[in-house]
């Protein structure tokens, strides 16, 4: 490292610098692979420069009245739901709120369909309209969410299946919602009647991390940019509150976090599991590898990567239904979430699992039992494996 990245980032390489030295004098210290908020290797001087100030703007910028926090807010920054960039914990959860049929959302005339149950002094907090279905989501990890971006619309539809042609019982769909006005889809976009495959979110209802990223500032911290200049609380056009660029930064440091790494690749347990997760058709849904287009970004272009995600929803059965709908995802629908980073996630839960859209299972043997519809035949399969092949298959999944 250095003295030319040392000279060129100053302040903020000495404290990485200390931090190195630390790793080195306290064994505890994670390894490489332990760690998710890392950027992807290869970046250019430029680019780690972005990738920092977006860090600094994501983890370390906490808002306030001042700085435009609010009226009505969930948190104060986007860390404190996202700390270290892993899984979150229900205390983080977000609530939502709508109507359980796909006329679209009659409450957005309240502020969005989200629930800010926190205001500044002098406002009241929102609370869920009477008549209105809610559903609450726990923080996922943001690491590695570039390459997703990165995937064609051509390549996700064709893991879709919409009338089960192939007969396994999975069929996947995807969300198909229309664009935010500030939003350019790539040119290689496949609309339907106008509406745009949306991938992000647990439901798959924002399109790309620019459309998440400014629908969190304003949804969750209430502050407005010049994407998204409406106030959720007035619902008048206010001056952005946050800079174009920082915004963008944001944007490009989640583009720019490296996947999760998998561990213990080597141990024959893990490769059994591996072998029994393809059998009982995990891999159905959650695909063991995509493919990203071209990028500015070295790392995140034109390469594999391995997910564990269609970027699908599914169908997942009425146990898992939530009655709230989102773009066209319909109540029981949920979009495969990505299992890489799943065996660190218990760390960054606070060392006991919250998995599945709401955090109820305490265990990924419970997150499997839980699976329903579309993934029956799958969760069977799993509940008739004996003792010694359901442990290869945690272990794997541990693994990722
Ligand atoms: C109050 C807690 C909270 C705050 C604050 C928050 N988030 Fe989130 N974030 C969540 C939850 C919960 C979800 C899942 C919601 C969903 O999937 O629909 C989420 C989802 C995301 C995702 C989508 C990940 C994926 O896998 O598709 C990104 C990206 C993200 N947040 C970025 C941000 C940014 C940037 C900020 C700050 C501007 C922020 N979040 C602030 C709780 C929060
Ligand atoms: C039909 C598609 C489908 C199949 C098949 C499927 N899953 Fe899932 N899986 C999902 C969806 C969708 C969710 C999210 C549901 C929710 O959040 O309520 C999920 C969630 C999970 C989670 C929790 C992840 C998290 O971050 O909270 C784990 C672990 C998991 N699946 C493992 C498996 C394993 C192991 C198998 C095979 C036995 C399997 N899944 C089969 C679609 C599927
Ligand atoms: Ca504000
Ligand atoms: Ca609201
Ligand atoms: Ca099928």
């Amino acid at each position: 490292m250095s003295t030319r990245l040392l000279l060129i980032f100053g302040f903020v390489l000495s404290l990485v610098t200390l931090m190195v030295a630390c790793q080195k004098i306290m064994p505890s210290a994670p390894a490489e692979d332990e760690l998710l908020d890392g950027p992807v290797e290869g970046l250019t001087y430029e680019q780690s420069q972005r990738f920092l100030l977006g860090d600094v703007a994501f983890n370390d910028e906490i808002f306030t009245p001042e700085k435009g926090l609010g009226p009505v807010f969930v948190a104060t920054s986007c860390g404190s739901c996202h700390a270290g960039d892993g899984k979150g914990h229900p205390f983080t959860t977000l609530t939502r709120f709508g109507q359980v049929d796909e006329t679209g959302n009659k409450f957005l005339h309240q502020g969005g369909p989200q629930l800010q149950n926190r205001a500044i002094p002098g406002y009241k907090p929102e609370q869920i309209p009477a008549g209105a279905t809610f559903s609450k989501f726990t923080p996922p990890a943001n690491t590695g969410l570039g390459f997703f971006e990165l995937v064609s619309d051509a390549d996700i539809l064709a893991m879709a299946d919409p009338n089960d042609e192939d007969n396994d019982g999975i069929s996947g769909v995807p969300n198909y919602s229309h664009l935010a006005a500030y939003v350019v889809p790539p040119a290689n976009a496949i609309p339907k009647d106008g509406k745009y495959i949306h991938r992000f979110g647990k439901k798959g209802a924002a399109y790309n991390l620019l459309h998440q990223t400014v629908n969190a500032y304003n949804q969750d911290i209430g502050i407005t940019s010049s994407y998204d200049p409406i106030d959720v609380y007035t619902h008048l056009a206010i001056d952005p509150e946050i800079s174009t660029q920082t915004v963008n930064d944001v944007v490009f440091y989640l583009q720019t976090l490296k996947a999760p790494i998998q561990r213990n690749q080597n141990d024959p347990a893990v490769q059994r599991g591996s072998l029994i997760f393809n059998q009982i058709n995990c891999a159905g849904c959650h695909k063991p590898t995509l493919k990203t287009g071209p990028s500015p970004v070295v790392a995140l272009s034109n390469t594999e990567f391995h997910p564990y995600t269609d970027l699908l929803l599914h169908d997942m059965g009425p146990g898992l239904d939530d009655g709230y709908t989102e773009g066209s995802a319909k109540t029981f629908e949920w979009r495969t979430p990505p299992l890489w980073g799943l065996g660190l996630s218990i760390n960054s839960q606070g060392g006991q699992y919250h998995l599945l859209h709401d955090g109820r299972a305490k265990s990924i043997e419970e997150a499997i039992q839980m699976h329903g519809g579309e993934a029956t035949a799958s969760r069977d399969k799993f509940a008739k494996l004996s003792a010694n092949d359901k442990n290869d298959l945690i272990k794997f999944l541990k693994s990722l």
